[in-house]
């Protein structure tokens, strides 16, 4: 079991145990031109702890967006957030104008920080909601940490181990972005679980990666776990699987974290760029094809280390490492969580029956203000939206998902939510979206729209509606494949039958 001290800073700790494990000179963070050694980091995120709390205002427990690309900056800016005991809620780059919105309403944001590229985004959206009092772009918050008289240094919150630390968020099965909240000792475990048992960083590493900061994945992947061990983190400086292969050549990474997409992507880079020096591999997002794990094995002579986890238990609790790992198996239970297959009641099911994947354990769901939750956590154990088969030895084997929500190169995105976007546009009258199998990206939306009277079916009006969605959500999100159709399969009721689009698909 894992104990923590009653009194705990999620940010301080981690500097603390990086110092103790890589040195003060340590290296911590790379950026393509500038790099940062561990007690840089510790120095200027105080600094910026400073200005947050005796420029901007900010109490514990304010809540405070940080809304940047995975990058030394943003990583700073985290760690001067915990420390000054504010709450982080980190939002995908990508993320437009009213969808920053709808994370600064739900998590009354009073604060945020920004990236000077990404400003825009932010002005827009607070221009719709009046809880936003207080913004600094990253040149403002750099050159007000600058100004500090030299020496200063900032006393991290002695917040509580239970005090909220971070609230991520989720689309969820209906579109609808959930905050996740947890804790600074949430935060602490995700080191201590699956980073502990299932990974052997250590402060020679440099780790890289796709997933954004903002996602738990990305976040233990490329923050928590390499500072927790004083490894170091390498940003890609562009999106892209180019920038990424040549990253890990120039730096010679030794970890990396993406979903399957991106391992099959690297496999056809191979060639034009040196991989050499990967020892450790991970996987989330979605479940690892065993065609993949054997293909990468096979190049790279280095197994994948496969996982599950989810935004609501914060990072992996089920997977394998090593001679341990069965390709095509998540793994077994993290030591520190169980987990078990339930039926439709809630009854355990036995080795070989597939039913509901459950989980329990130090970290776990706690939505903000959701409904919900009861669905998600009853008696103690987390409900994922996931169907599974345990075997004889503990082992998971993935089956399908339980709900619509598509993956699509390790994003979760929610049907409804492209749907009402597509609706927006005057010549939809309906719209249907599926996720449809497709061998790189695991699945892609794709879309079956019934056109409004007056507009007719052409490749024109089709890239038209794929702007469209680009320009009202997170482009990621847009329909890939769309099909013009004179009618969506319904019940007679009235209802969507999914099904019969996703056979067809
Ligand atoms: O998708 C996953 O498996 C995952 C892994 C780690 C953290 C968060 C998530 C959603």
């Amino acid at each position: 079991e894992l104990v923590y001290p009653e009194r705990l800073n999620a940010g301080a700790e981690l500097l603390r145990r990086a110092i103790a494990a890589a040195g003060p000179d340590g290296r911590a963070l790379i950026d393509h031109d500038h790099e940062f050694s561990w007690s840089r980091v510790d120095l200027i995120s105080d600094r910026m702890a400073k200005v947050l709390v005796e420029q901007m205002g900010l109490v514990p427990g304010n809540r405070v967006l940080l809304h940047g690309p995975n990058s030394s900056w943003t990583v700073l800016a985290w760690f001067a957030i915990l420390k000054a005991g504010g709450v982080v809620v980190a939002t995908m780059p990508m993320l437009r104008a009213s969808e920053l919105t709808t994370v600064i309403d739900k998590a009354r944001i009073s604060h945020a920080l920004v990236y000077e590229t990404l400003a825009d985004a932010v002005t827009e959206a607070r221009a719709g909601t009046a809880c936003l009092t207080h913004v600094m772009t990253s040149a403002e918050l750099q050159r007000a940490a600058q100004s500090l008289p030299a020496g200063t240094r900032f006393d991290a919150v002695a917040a509580a181990a239970d005090d909220p630390a971070l609230i991520a968020f989720t689309s969820g099965t209906t579109g609808k972005p959930k905050g996740c909240v947890h804790f600074h000792r949430d935060v602490l475990a995700m080191a201590d679980t699956f980073a502990r048992h299932t990974l052997d960083l250590t402060p020679g590493d440099v780790v890289v990666g796709t997933p954004p900061i903002a996602f738990t994945f990305g976040l233990g992947g490329l923050v928590v776990f390499p500072a927790a061990a004083g490894a170091a983190t390498a940003f890609v400086p562009c999106p892209g699987f180019d920038a990424l292969a040549e990253t890990i050549e120039r730096c010679r990474a030794t970890a990396i974290f993406t979903a399957p997409t991106g391992y099959r992507t690297l496999l056809k880079l191979a060639d034009q760029h040196d991989l050499s020096s990967l020892r450790t591999c991970v996987s989330a997002g979605e479940a690892l094809p065993a065609a993949t794990s054997d293909a990468w094995h096979e190049a790279t002579g280095v197994r994948i280390i496969d996982g599950i986890g989810s935004t609501e238990m914060i990072h992996i609790f089920i997977s394998a490492s090593g001679d341990d790992i069965r390709p095509g198996s998540t793994g077994r239970a993290v030591p520190g969580y169980e987990a078990r297959i339930m039926d439709a009641e809630g009854h355990p099911l036995p080795p070989g029956e597939t039913g509901r994947l459950a989980v329990r354990g130090p970290t776990g769901c706690r939505y903000l203000d959701d409904p919900r939750q009861s669905a998600y956590v009853q008696n103690g154990w987390n409900l994922t939206g996931d169907v599974y088969r345990l075997d004889e030895d503990g082992y998971f084997w993935f089956v399908a998902r339980a709900d619509d929500m598509i993956i699509s190169s390790g994003y979760n995105i929610g049907a409804p939510e492209v749907e009402d976007a597509l609706l927006r546009h005057p010549a939809v009258a309906e719209a249907a979206v599926i996720g449809a199998p497709d061998e790189e990206r695991g699945q892609i939306v794709k879309a079956f729209i019934v056109l409004n009277p007056g507009h007719e079916a052409s490749d024109d009006l089709r890239s038209g509606l794929q702007t469209h969605v680009k320009s009202v959500i997170a482009p990621y999100k847009y329909p890939r494949a769309l099909d013009f159709v004179d009618a969506l399969p319904k019940t007679q009721t009235g209802k969507l039958q999914r099904f019969r689009l996703k056979a067809d698909a």
